[in-house]
């Protein structure tokens, strides 16, 4: 058997697979903001962060770890499990100090993960890829190597506030005392792999190009970059490595608190995304893949490092060999939900039937649909700037928010250069029919969708699969096929309406920034 574990912004979710019978046996979750309600975290971050802090608690993740393991060994043999592979959210960082190593080993688990690591932390809490609070890192990090481009080049994307490495220079600037206390710098992904294996694991090549610091050519961390960075910053890093070739087998915490067996491999963890890209079935190019969880994700596999001219585009590691390109809009579902509470509507309103009654108005009514600071393109919204021929009544917000989120991301898509023939869908608001609709109509592309909700923890346990020797490829036409009826066409008399439309988006979009 083979577990895929994924920590999400928002939950951490287990898929148990069986290829030999090509069958999910179980899936599992935990929410942070619901069943670990002490954190007061209810979107799985910490609110109210000062100058664009955005960060969550470690020691939620642990208690999450706990709790799922306790859920999953309740009706599963874990010791039946051989390999581990897992993904995290991406760009987020945990800070340990001298302790962790040692600690980590010598686990006892009559107590808790999170009572016996909290000491070994040395920044309490973690930044995580909402945070924007690093600008003059990022233009510090530019300058230092001659230029954005050159950043760029280097690592795929130019210097972005959540990625890794300019939050570790901030971090190492405000906190020089805690920053020189820390020896070891995790992502979210690698720290759950090194809780399970009872030492520190690798980043790996997918989500460690996520940082600012990983040079593509050779996928090793580079020295110009750690150097613009921070002091001594390579000694606190592992060499990056595949998520394909596990590093360790689970610890004795593990062992004897769950059952998984002691030779139980595990696996470098990648990011979400990756794994999602692995988890649709999308690793080879030619398909698109459109993830609506907490942050909506534009990725495509690519068999080069493109990049973005415009800098909004990313470069990431794909699992499976090669690269995939990534775009990220952070009002995804926050913004969707924002709307929604305001109206005190629930998500029928978004649904099929409700949003079919204002078809006649499509792409009429334009929204810029931001509710907080948005990255893709990057500007500090406070709220949506509308421009409507009509009277907003709440069935028209709805439509224009969602024709306003699904017209940025073609905009800012366009680079790629791919051929949407096909779009797949994943993340919490996929299974929303009337969303996936205005997806369809605002691509002129078919939508399909697949029947495990989160492809990322499924995405995982296909790496685990395949580190074990199984053809990832067969394994995908089997495990990661469109469920029934999940096929939904668009209407193509609305392809001229939407072109314009995204042409008058593109425009109200450039006078506001500039405003
Ligand atoms: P993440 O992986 O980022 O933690 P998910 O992919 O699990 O997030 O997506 C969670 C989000 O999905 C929730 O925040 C919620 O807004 C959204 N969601 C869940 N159900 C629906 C629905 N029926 N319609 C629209 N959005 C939904
Ligand atoms: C990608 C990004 C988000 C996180 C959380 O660059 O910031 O998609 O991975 O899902």
């Amino acid at each position: 058997m083979y577990l895929g574990l994924d920590s999400s912004t928002q939950s951490l979710s287990a898929v148990l697979l069986d290829p030999a019978s090509g069958k999910i046996l179980s899936s599992h979750s935990v929410n942070f903001g619901n069943d670990l309600p002490k954190y007061e975290a209810p979107s799985g971050f910490i609110p109210g962060g000062v100058s664009g802090e955005v960060h969550a608690n470690p020691l939620m993740w642990l208690d999450a770890l706990d709790l799922l393991f306790g859920k999953i060994s309740a009706d599963t043999d874990l010791s039946k499990v051989t390999h581990i592979a897992g993904s995290g959210q991406q760009h987020g960082s945990v800070y340990l100090n001298a302790d962790f190593e040692k600690t980590l080993g010598t686990l006892d688990p009559g107590k808790s993960l999170s009572s016996q690591l909290s000491p070994t932390l040395s920044r309490a809490t973690s930044p995580i890829w909402m945070d924007t609070s690093t600008g003059a890192e990022c233009a510090e990090i530019s300058a230092a190597l001659g230029g954005s481009a050159e950043v760029c080049a280097r690592s795929g994307s130019v210097a972005i506030e959540r990625f890794t490495g300019p939050q570790i220079r901030r971090f190492s600037k405000n906190d020089p005392d805690g920053y020189k206390a820390t020896v070891r710098i995790h992502l979210v992904s690698s720290f759950i792999a090194s809780v399970l294996a009872g030492k520190s694991i690798s980043i790996d090549f997918g989500d460690g190009a996520g940082m600012n610091l990983l040079n593509l050519a050779d996928l090793k961390w580079d020295a110009g970059l750690l150097e613009a960075t921070a002091p001594e910053l390579s000694e606190k890093l592992l060499p990056a490595a595949s998520c394909l070739e596990p590093q360790g087998t689970a610890s004795s915490y593990f062992v004897s608190k769950y059952g998984l067996s002691s030779s139980c491999k595990i696996c470098p963890f990648t990011g979400d995304n990756p794994a999602s890209l692995v988890g649709m079935g999308a690793t080879t190019p030619g398909q698109v893949v459109i993830s609506l969880g907490t942050s909506d994700t534009f990725f495509a596999a690519m068999p080069d490092a493109k990049t973005d001219p415009q800098g909004f585009g990313h470069v990431f590691g794909n699992p499976a060999g090669g690269f995939m390109s990534l775009i990220c809009f952070r009002n995804g579902s926050l913004a969707r939900e924002a709307l929604r509470d305001d109206l005190a509507v629930d998500w029928s309103a978004f649904e099929k039937d409700a949003l079919s009654e204002t078809i006649g108005s499509a792409a009429s009514n334009l929204t810029l649909p931001f509710y907080g600071a948005e990255i893709t393109p990057r500007h500090d919204f406070d709220r949506p700037v509308t421009n409507f021929v009509e009277e907003p009544t709440p069935a028209l917000r709805i439509r224009s928010l969602l024709e306003g989120q699904f017209l940025n991301m073609r905009l800012h898509s366009a680079w790629m250069g791919v051929d949407t023939k096909s779009i797949q869908l994943t993340g919490g608001a996929s299974k929303n029919d009337g969303i996936a609709q205005l997806v369809a109509d605002v691509f002129q592309a078919p939508v399909e969708r697949l029947d495990v909700a989160n492809s990322a923890a499924l995405g995982a346990a296909l790496i685990a699969a395949a580190s074990d020797g199984n053809d990832l490829v067969k394994l995908q036409e089997v495990l990661c096929k469109p469920s029934a009826g999940s096929l939904l066409q668009p209407e193509t008399f609305l392809a001229g309406k939407y072109s314009t439309a995204l042409e008058e988006f593109g425009k109200l979009l450039e006078t506001t920034i500039n405003s």
